[in-house]
């Protein structure tokens, strides 16, 4: 199939899904084709199926807020025509599925079908949004095939943007050949020369994060034992971080990475994974840490449930209570056999429910099953 993939290039789990959903395909073959206006991360243009399409967005005076979704449309259109795509799949609805929409009508009467993925905050807050609510809720009903990442973010959109038609829940996925416990000794020793257990995180560093918790767990962990803590990405609240850090004196047990690519290659040393999100829809780098055999401490929302076995995987806490999130991070870390334990719970989990052999097909059923169904638009 010859297969047109939009999504935001920045930092975020919807761009990382999207990317390495393409880069999956064309290893089976596909054609892929990213339209974005910037190449997304974690995209490697070494295969050369996979291709990038830029779309330039044209400022005037005038226009004190150029409209991307509309050049979008037209890009869309233009590498339709010019590759043959198939279907166009965007993920995030907000503008995408938008663009989408536009660029369907201009193709009729030729087939353009679009598929949306619903990642998070497309529903939870932006979605959800006055402004934004009735064009997502009508781009949503106007796709030729939707799905969500979680069987949580289906019922959300159900329920919230009263959806009447079907949605299909394929869940993330990460490729557990490639997701696997480190042995690079040498990066380990700078991070914690004395041989201290390794906490992480990793994200985007929105306020959704709650990445001063992340901080919080580590302060009251490092009350009772040594550790390190390693927090790879940037974002909003990373100054807050720091300075939660000097004020508890911890300049010296915390690093900073800032945004990394090859994360697989820093997940597989950690002892133990932090994500105390205030929401998450699936919680991606929970399950990319499960895969290099890390046991995963998160909140107790949306999706993370459906990802994480409470007492099995790691342990689910309420969202805010660092304290219970320190007790349970004591006890993993204090006793070395119960974190490798739980380690290869987390890993076992990630192969058997969302390894990307087993997801990648899911996501091609679905495109032939959209082709097979969807009408020629006018
Ligand atoms: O979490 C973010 O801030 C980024 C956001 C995105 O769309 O880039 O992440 C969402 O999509 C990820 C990939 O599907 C999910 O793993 C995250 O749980 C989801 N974030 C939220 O629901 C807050």
């Amino acid at each position: 199939m010859r297969i047109g993939i939009t999504c935001y290039p920045t930092y975020g789990g919807s761009g990382v899904v999207a990317t390495e959903l393409g880069m999956e395909l064309a290893v089976r073959g596909h054609d892929i084709h990213f339209i974005s206006y910037a190449p997304p991360i974690r995209m490697d243009l070494a295969n050369e199926r996979i291709h990038f399409h830029e779309v330039e967005v044209a400022s005037y005076p005038l226009i004190d807020h150029p409209p991307y979704t509309l050049a979008l449309a037209t890009k869309m259109l233009e590498v339709f025509e010019s590759q043959s795509l198939d279907l166009l799949h965007v993920h995030y609805a907000i503008p995408h599925s938008v663009s989408a929409l536009l660029a369907r009508s201009m193709a009729a009467p030729r087939r353009l079908p679009f598929i949306t993925t619903l990642h998070g905050t497309d529903i939870t807050l932006v979605g959800a949004n006055r402004s934004y609510l009735p064009i997502t809720r009508f781009s949503i009903e106007q796709s030729d095939g939707v799905t969500t990442i979680s069987h949580y973010l289906r019922q959300t959109t159900l329920k919230e943007f009263d959806i009447k038609r079907p949605i299909e829940v394929i869940p993330n996925f990460v490729n557990c050949d490639l997701y696997h416990r480190s042995t690079d000794s040498a990066l380990r020793a700078q991070w914690a020369p004395g041989g201290e257990p390794i906490l992480m995180h990793l994200s985007n560093f929105r306020p959704v994060k709650r990445l001063t918790d992340v901080v919080e767990i580590f302060a009251l962990v490092r009350e009772k034992m040594p550790a390190k803590l390693v927090l790879i990405g940037d974002g909003p609240d990373r100054g807050a971080a720091e300075f939660l850090v000097r004020k508890k004196c911890l300049q010296r047990d915390v690093h900073f990475l800032g945004k990394q690519d090859r994360v697989y290659e820093k997940l597989g040393l950690a002892d133990l994974f932090l994500l105390p999100s205030q929401l998450e829809s699936f919680g991606l780098a929970a399950l990319e840490a499960m895969s290099c055999e890390v046991p995963v401490i998160a909140s107790d929302v949306g999706g993370i449930p459906e990802v994480i076995e409470d007492g099995v995987d790691g342990y689910l806490i309420d969202p805010g209570d660092v304290a219970d999130a320190a007790r349970h991070a004591i006890e993993i870390l204090s006793r070395s056999d119960r974190g490798r334990s739980m380690g290869l719970a987390a890993r076992a989990n990630a192969r058997k429910k969302f390894c990307s052999n087993d997801v990648i097909p899911a996501y091609e059923r679905y495109y032939k099953q959209v082709l097979d169904q969807s009408p020629a638009h006018s």
